[in-house]
């Protein structure tokens, strides 16, 4: 069987990973995070695809453009999780798998993280374990394409 394409898409800031707030985000670059999921997509049979922008409009259009060309996407919207109804719209419009995934666990800080404008038009949401929320986010979309 083909392997499967992942779109692992990150929003704003995530560029800065490994620069500052290590005792939030730990000290893995996003490019240290790339090259591991690059090796975790050999041994499940994905095919990685990277991207990262810190503008709101790019990634809807990096969602609308994985539309019929990718399988699953892998999103970490970064703060715009918490405001952008246009990453709503676009998701919603994604016919593959999708799991919103975040470094921190947004749910033991403060109040205006708690709320996800995204978490209603994915399948599922990881959050909380560091730079491996990428990598269980990779075995949980293998696990249900391998089931579909
Ligand atoms: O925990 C996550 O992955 C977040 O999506 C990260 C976002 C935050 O706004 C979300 O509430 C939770 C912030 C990303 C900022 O990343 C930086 C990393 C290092 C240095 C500066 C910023």
């Amino acid at each position: 069987m083909a392997n499967k394409k992942i779109l692992i898409l990150n929003g704003p800031n995530l560029n800065m990973l490994g620069t500052r707030d290590p005792s939030i985000y730990g000290h893995q670059t996003l490019a240290d995070i790339e090259d591991a999921c690059r090796a975790l997509g050999k041994e499940l049979a994905m095919d990685c695809s990277f991207a990262q922008s810190n503008h709101e409009g790019e990634l809807v259009t990096l969602i609308q453009q994985a539309a019929g060309n990718m399988d699953g996407i892998i999103f970490n919207a970064g703060a715009y999780t918490h405001t952008s109804i246009a990453l709503y719209d676009a998701l919603s419009h994604f016919e593959g798998l999708s799991v919103e995934v975040h470094i921190s666990n947004v749910h033991a800080r403060e109040e205006f993280r708690h709320k996800s404008m995204l978490s209603p038009v994915v399948t599922g949401v990881i959050a909380g374990f560091g730079a491996d929320s990428y990598l269980a986010a990779m075995h949980a979309l293998s696990g249900m394409m391998a089931r579909q």
